[in-house]
């Protein structure tokens, strides 16, 4: 008896672990589907990050996105022309001189003489101050410079074209000589102009130069090898005096 209600006891466990069994294998199998709805979820949130990465490989739809934030600055960004003449609008800031070689000591700045000569020779020294900064009729520092033409009248010609220069050190109109002018790259950055009559010449590169590093701004030299000298209308000039005409974008 004692046996049987052994095997019984057994056999109930057996039925109880059964049952146990059978109902430890529904929890799992529940737990199964659930871990395998979550996964269906999770694997379908991985995959709509995907899909949307996706997307924006097909990116044209971000590309054209970045293209208007490009844009979004342009129409600020519309270029501006400023122009710069002796006691126009104001701008009193034009120096122009020259310095010769057989008055070394002498400054010419206040007589109005702006000229070149090769002999005996003389140098021509043009510059056009503060016109970087601030304020609104200044070229803001770093503006990309679209184009820049500087305007001459030749009132007395010569019989060939000279150079024109960087000038790279500072110098003062009222008070530069032949012995303490300014240096200036020896490579000419376009022909000075030799007929008479008014001139415009491209100095695009000299003020994107300046642009760069507007406390560089010295001006040009101008210098010829011909014993034929020329003579431009100088700051001073009642008119056609020189002139500066800049197009840029704001930085
Ligand atoms: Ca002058
Ligand atoms: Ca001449």
């Amino acid at each position: 008896m004692i046996r049987l209600v052994s095997v019984m006891s057994l056999a109930l466990g057996l039925i109880a672990c059964g049952d146990d069994g059978g109902g430890g294998d529904s929890p799992d199998a529940r737990v199964a589907i659930a871990d395998a709805s979550q996964a269906g979820p999770d694997a379908a949130a991985v995959d709509a990050p995907a899909i949307a990465d996706g997307a924006a490989a097909d990116g044209p739809v971000v590309v054209p996105d970045a293209a208007v934030a490009d844009a979004a600055p342009g129409p600020d960004a519309a270029p501006t022309t400023l122009t710069f003449q002796q006691d126009v609008s104001g701008y009193i800031s034009t120096q122009d001189s020259s310095v010769q070689s057989a008055s070394p000591s002498s400054n010419f700045g206040t007589l109005s003489v702006f000229a070149w000569d090769g002999d005996p020779t003389s140098v021509g020294l043009l510059q056009f101050g503060a016109i970087f900064g601030s304020a609104g009729d200044q070229i803001p520092p770093g503006a990309t410079i679209v184009s820049a033409t500087l305007t001459l009248q030749v009132d007395n010609g010569s019989d060939a074209a000279g150079t024109i220069h960087l000038v790279t050190s500072a110098w003062s109109e009222g008070t530069v000589t032949w012995a303490t002018q300014p240096t200036y790259d020896a490579s000419s950055l376009a022909d000075a102009p030799f007929t008479t009559g008014a001139h415009v010449i491209d100095v695009t590169t000299s003020l994107a130069t300046w642009s760069a590093s507007p406390a560089s701004n010295f001006g040009w030299a101008f210098a010829t090898a011909s014993a034929d000298g020329v003579a431009v209308r100088p700051s001073e000039g009642a008119s056609a005096q020189p002139l500066l005409s800049v197009t840029y974008v704001s930085p």
